[in-house]
């Protein structure tokens, strides 16, 4: 730390620190900060852990936790380092992880081939090569890797990692993934809890059922999320594929306004944002806020690309909006995504075991017909071809748009909401 950083930090200016990286340095910013009364948001190390359980499909797991694992050599903070698995498919696992990890192609990061490049330095190889020796002293299995040649470590998969190992416990940030056996979901989750790091939850690798970390804990996460390039024949569309076309099409300078409810999980997933001001999400949900926000930012930054995203009841709730943005000619891609009713609220009120919710769908209710009302064009849109066709058309000159665009896709709700 420097006195500069001391400086940042005890500046009335500055309202809170927030620190991405090790827990030492993160220490040293709270000390600092705590004597200053500033606030601070620390993401520092962790062991996040995937579960994979008895049900889970294996490949799919397999596939998620190399990707979790190995990408950028696992020096990324939300890197896979424990693969806790049901000891009834502990072996399969064992097997295809190993054969996919040591199949990885490891060489110079400007060599297109190349899924694995360097550690950064010296210090970061020797750190991650002395956990793995301990562990192997300690008894562990090294199904490959295990070795390095200059900087560049072997995709590295251990199994029979006990609480004996500094590994079990400490973040390798490299590329070394942990397979710990489980006997059973509650004692998987059990061993995910046992770090002293903040927790993860996610799904399961087949998306159906959530493993819910202890209470207090911080559910996120993304690695793994497979591209939705199109549904399967007979499949409908699904929000994701909406959001997947997005992320493929829309320039780094976007701003996306969001009001999704439902599919607000599957947003973030998918569709980064890139630049500031780069993502408007109304934290609260008082719903009507998305549709006349997105109209607001391209009048205030007409040179912005601007989409929002927008459930259609949500749209409903600031519809008036569209005659503003017809009016003032603002270039808006509205998407609204078309299920047809509360899907979140109707998701809700299944959980919390009403039955049928006292409100109704409105399918009959058309926000294209509406938009057309107001002198917004519009158009429904019915297929994953057509909304690529549109959106390949429209996105490319979207900053330049001169009037608002409103597609209206019908969708149907994801069956895992996200989660
Ligand atoms: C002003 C206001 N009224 C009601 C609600 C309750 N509410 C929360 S989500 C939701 C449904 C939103 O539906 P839609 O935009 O179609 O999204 P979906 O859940 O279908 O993704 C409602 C009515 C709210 N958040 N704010």
């Amino acid at each position: 730390m420097t006195a500069t950083d001391e400086a940042l930090i005890a500046h009335p200016a500055v309202a809170r620190v927030n620190f991405t990286g090790s827990t030492r340095v993160g220490r040293v910013i709270a000390e600092i900060a705590g004597r200053h009364l500033t606030r601070t948001v620390l993401e520092l190390g962790g062991k996040a852990p995937m579960l994979v359980l008895a049900d889970a499909d294996l490949q799919a797991a397999v596939e998620a936790a190399t990707f979790g694992a190995f990408l950028n050599q696992g020096q990324v903070c939300m890197s896979t380092e424990r693969l806790i698995v049901d000891r009834s498919v502990a072996d399969e696992v064992a097997v295809r992880l190993t054969e996919r990890a040591a199949g990885l192609v490891v060489g110079p990061p400007d060599d297109p081939s190349t899924q694995l490049g360097p550690m950064v330095g010296r210090e970061a190889r020797d750190r991650v090569l002395a956990l793995v020796d301990n562990a192997r002293e300690h008894g562990a299995e090294v199904l490959t890797g295990g070795e390095a040649e200059g900087l560049y470590v072997r995709p590295t998969v251990l199994r029979g990692v006990t609480p004996a190992m500094r590994i079990y416990s400490e973040e390798s940030f490299g590329p070394v993934l942990s397979i710990i056996e489980a006997d059973g979901t509650d004692h998987a989750v059990e061993i995910a809890n046992d770090t002293e790091y903040g927790r993860l939850g996610r799904r399961d690798p087949a998306g159906q059922r959530p493993v819910v970390p202890r209470p207090g804990t911080v559910p996120i996460v993304n690695q793994g999320t497979a591209p939705m390039t199109a549904p399967d024949p007979g499949e409908p569309l699904r929000p994701a594929h909406v959001f997947d076309l997005l992320a493929r099409l829309l320039p780094a300078d976007a701003v996306v306004v969001e009001e999704t409810p439902s599919s607000r999980p599957e947003l973030h997933r998918r569709v980064p944002a890139r630049t500031p001001l780069g993502f408007l999400s109304a934290a609260a949900g008082g719903l009507g806020f998305g549709l006349p926000a997105a109209v607001g930012v391209k009048l205030g930054a007409p040179d912005r690309p601007v989409v929002a995203v927008l459930g259609d009841g949500s749209s409903l709730y600031g519809i008036q909006g569209l005659w503003s943005a017809a009016h003032y000619r603002a270039g808006v891609l509205f998407v609204v995504l078309a299920n047809g009713g509360y899907a979140i609220m109707d998701r809700l009120a299944e959980q919390a075991g009403h039955g049928k919710p006292p409100w109704p769908g409105f399918t009959e209710v058309s926000v294209s017909a509406i938009a057309a009302g107001f002198g917004c064009p519009a158009q429904r849109v019915a297929s994953h071809d057509e909304l690529t066709r549109i959106l390949a058309e429209v996105v490319p000159s979207l900053a330049d748009l001169q009037a608002p665009l409103l597609l209206d896709v019908e969708v149907a709700p994801d069956p895992t909401y996200g989660f």
